[in-house]
């Protein structure tokens, strides 16, 4: 079988989604980095990958892949991973929760937007800093939130990791990046513990590629 490419930028947190999908599916992978710095996301290569323009892209079963919830909601299906549980209700709150981050945080803190956003209010960059240290954290204080409640296990819900907890970890890599306050957020700090002892998270953990 041909190996899957993931098109891959290290500090993207939908390519980091995409990493722990892979290898909570057991899915051999090469990546190939698409530098975002140097904005290789909008070169012509990797337009005609994405004419989104984003990363991740994955190249897997003879088929070009974009979308991160998409492509884990695939694997979810081709490799019977367990990502989303078997009752409606809670297939329904696992989505709720990965959506607070990958529809509602992630979209509005993406580095084009916040840029732009630098921009209009005259270039000083210190405002992409509180822009996302707002947004990150409104949407974190509301999933802790959403995480008291009976279907929370050891993991977001239930007690095997799944879609919540896949787009869990890379929001909070990013929140710490951006030095968002996450100390009271203590239900979310116990999940993110968990996951960091699971190997398909640890081995997807973002690391700058050698020169
Ligand atoms: N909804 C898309 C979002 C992808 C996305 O926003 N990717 C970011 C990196 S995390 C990106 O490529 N940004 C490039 C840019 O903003 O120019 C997905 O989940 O795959």
């Amino acid at each position: 079988m041909t190996e899957a490419v993931l098109y891959d930028y290290w500090r993207s947190s939908a390519s980091y989604r995409l990493r722990i999908a892979l290898n909570l599916a057991g899915v051999a992978y090469r990546t190939e980095q698409v530098d975002l710095r140097a904005g290789e996301q909008v070169a012509d290569a990797h337009m005609a990958r994405n004419p989104q323009g984003f990363v991740p892209v994955l190249e897997l079963d003879g088929l070009r892949l974009t979308q991160s919830m998409a492509i884990i909601e695939y694997l979810d299906e081709t490799r019977g991973c367990g990502f989303l549980p078997d009752d409606a209700p809670g297939r329904t709150r696992v989505r709720a929760l990965a959506y607070v981050i990958a529809m509602d945080i992630h979209p509005i803190c993406n580095l084009s937007v916040a840029k732009h956003v630098v921009d209009l209010t005259g270039g000083d960059k210190a405002v992409m800093g509180d822009w996302m240290r707002h947004f990150i954290r409104r949407g974190l204080v509301a999933f802790e939130a959403l995480l008291d409640d009976p279907g929370t296990g050891a993991f977001c819900h239930g007690d095997r990791p799944g879609l919540a907890d896949i787009c869990l970890m890379p929001q909070l890599y990013n929140a710490e990046r951006w030095g968002v306050e996450l100390a009271d957020l203590v239900r979310i700090g116990a999940i993110a513990e968990r996951c960091r002892g699971e190997q398909g998270f640890a081995a997807a953990i973002p690391a700058p590629p050698p020169d």
